[in-house]
C-alpha cells in the first residue's frame, strides 16, 4: 500500500471513530440553515408572500373604492357602470384631459403611474361614488386634481357619467 493510501485510510478511520451519523447531519443542518439566513436572495417561490392579497379587496374588486388603483380617485366608478376598469361605458367617450395619481399595488409591492380619465357624453352613472384623493392637490396643480368635471374639455359631450383608472407608467424598482 502506498504512503497516500496509508495516510488517507487513518486519517478517514481516526474521523469515523469521533464522528456519528447524527453529528454529521446536525453539522449539515446548521450549514444548510446558517446558508438560507446569509443568502436570502437565491431564487425561491415568494408565491406564498402574497397569498394574504387574495381575499383583499384592495388587490382583488375593481368594483370596491379600496381597489389599489383608485387611491386618487373622485367620481363614480365607471366598473359599477357598464364599463371596466380602463375602459369606459357603451355610449360614453373617454376625456382627453386626465389627473394622475402613484398607487400601491399590493400584489406586487410596486407604484403604478395610473390616470384617472372621465367618461363623458350620458348623465351622471350615480353608483359607486368614491372619493379616496391620496395626493391629490387643489386647481393650482391641474395634473392632479381631480374634484372637476374633467368632460368640460370634450366639444359636445361635457356631461360626466363615471371615471376609469389606467396603469399608464410603473415606478422603479429602488431595492437594486
Ligand atoms: N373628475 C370627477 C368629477 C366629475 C364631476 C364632478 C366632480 C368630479
Amino acid at each position: 500500500m502506498s504512503l497516500f493510501d496509508d495516510v488517507v485510510q487513518r486519517g478517514t478511520r481516526l474521523l469515523a471513530g469521533r464522528t456519528s451519523r447524527r453529528s454529521v447531519l446536525g453539522r449539515l443542518g446548521q450549514t444548510l440553515g446558517g446558508a438560507a439566513v446569509a443568502y436570502p436572495i437565491l431564487p425561491v417561490d415568494r408565491v406564498a408572500r402574497f397569498a394574504h392579497a387574495a381575499g383583499d379587496p384592495a388587490a382583488t374588486d375593481n368594483t370596491a373604492c379600496e381597489y389599489w388603483r383608485y387611491c386618487a380617485f373622485d367620481g363614480f366608478l365607471c366598473t359599477c357602470c357598464g364599463g371596466g376598469v380602463a375602459g369606459c361605458p357603451a355610449g360614453t367617450t373617454v376625456s382627453s384631459v386626465t389627473w394622475v395619481g402613484t398607487c400601491l399595488n399590493p400584489i406586487d409591492s410596486k407604484h403604478y403611474l395610473i390616470s384617472y380619465n372621465d367618461c363623458c357624453g350620458k348623465s351622471s352613472c350615480g353608483r359607486c361614488a368614491c372619493n379616496t384623493n391620496l395626493g391629490e392637490r387643489p386647481a393650482y396643480l391641474m395634473g392632479v386634481h381631480n374634484d372637476i368635471n374633467w368632460c368640460m374639455a370634450e366639444p359636445g359631450s361635457q356631461i360626466y357619467h363615471c371615471t376609469v383608472a389606467a396603469v399608464v407608467g410603473v415606478g422603479e424598482d429602488s431595492s437594486g
